[in-house]
């Protein structure tokens, strides 16, 4: 039995300070850097990696953040900017131990798609390329900690579920947007429901 790490999106956007600030979302580094010291097979990190004019961005369509609109057929929230490629705000936070970090998964980088998930945009056309990554190394067992827990870790806990694996969520090492009141809360069900474990 092979086990991966995956740390969901600890950069320095979704940081307090960051342009999509995460509320505690910095109390999710030290949890991942223990983490990191356990015997993992694989720890692979993923970052928001937007073009810019990202589709998922308020400022691109002149609306505010937290509207919602129709995105190419699917519904989106939008966003203020954040993660831009190669900006600060899309980097790892510096105190994250990114020497232990064995492979970084982009994704969101198609402007006229988001993709919550690690593994697929949000229409599940596109593989990002993390379930090949985990096949070759053999990986079955899954820990997931990171941000937001209401939508980048809830879409890639439930796309690695559809996909076979054992899914453990480290909720110590989650923390949620909650745009509504209770989301987070609602996303550590569905997941538990799903099949996951939240340790
Ligand atoms: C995320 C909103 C927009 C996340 C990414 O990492 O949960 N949330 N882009
Ligand atoms: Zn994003």
């Amino acid at each position: 039995m092979k086990k991966g790490l995956l740390l969901i999106d600890i950069q320095n956007d979704f940081l307090p300070g960051g342009t999509l600030e995460v509320p505690e979302g910095d109390e999710v580094i030290p949890v991942a850097n223990a983490f990191m010291e356990q015997p993992f097979d694989l720890i692979v990190a993923t970052k928001d990696w937007h073009s810019e004019s990202h589709g998922s961005f308020a400022a691109t369509h002149g609306k505010l953040p937290g509207e919602v609109i129709d995105l190419y057929g699917i519904q989106q929230v939008l966003w203020p900017v954040h993660c831009v490629q190669g900006t600060f705000g899309a980097e790892f936070h510096l105190g994250l131990h990114r020497d232990k970090i064995h492979a970084v998964i982009h994704k969101g980088t198609d402007p006229h798609i988001d993709s919550y998930s690690a593994f697929f945009d949000n229409q599940r056309r596109q593989s990002t390329g993390l379930h090949e990554l985990l096949q070759r190394y053999g990986i079955s067992h899954l820990s997931l900690l990171g941000l937001a827990t209401d939508y980048c870790v809830k879409y890639s806990a439930c796309d690695a579920l559809s996909l076979g694996y054992e899914v453990a969520i480290v909720a110590s090492g989650c923390r949620g947007v909650d745009l509504r009141a209770g989301d987070s809360a609602t996303a550590f069900e569905l997941m538990k429901r799903l099949g996951a474990t939240i340790e």
